[in-house]
């Protein structure tokens, strides 16, 4: 068995949600936050077989699209900006970040 832990924009979260349901794949939806553009994104976990994985990754690249977002990063860790000069910069955002995890033992009480 696999756990698949995967990052993805909250657009597409909606729409891979369904996918992953309708292919009948047990899911857990998670709101995150990234790191570095301390936006929300949303997190699934998918437990399934391992002849399953290909299916599901198949239907998480389907689903999710990589846009390009213009942020200004707030350096300071306080998040003070006095006396700081911001630079807007360009990233390109997912479509998803995918772990592939092998799982030792699933049980449920
Ligand atoms: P964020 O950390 O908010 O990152 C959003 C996007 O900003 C990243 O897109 C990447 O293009 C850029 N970025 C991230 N860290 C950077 C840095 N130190 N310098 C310059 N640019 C940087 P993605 O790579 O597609 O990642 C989308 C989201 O997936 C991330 O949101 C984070 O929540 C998650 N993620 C990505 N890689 C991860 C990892 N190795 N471990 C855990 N979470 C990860």
């Amino acid at each position: 068995m696999k756990l698949i832990v995967t990052v993805v924009q909250d657009k597409d979260s909606n729409s891979l949600q369904e996918a992953l349901v309708k292919a009948d794949f047990h899911v857990t939806k998670l709101a995150s936050t990234g790191g570095f553009l301390r936006s929300g994104n949303t997190t699934f976990m998918i437990g399934t077989e391992d002849q399953k994985v290909d299916k599901a990754l198949q239907l998480v690249k389907d689903h999710c699209k990589s846009r390009r977002q213009v942020v200004t990063p707030i350096s300071s860790v306080d998040g003070n900006t006095d006396g700081y000069v911001m630079h807007p910069i360009e990233v390109e955002v997912g479509g998803a970040t995918v772990f592939v995890l092998d799982v030792d033992q699933f049980k449920q009480f």
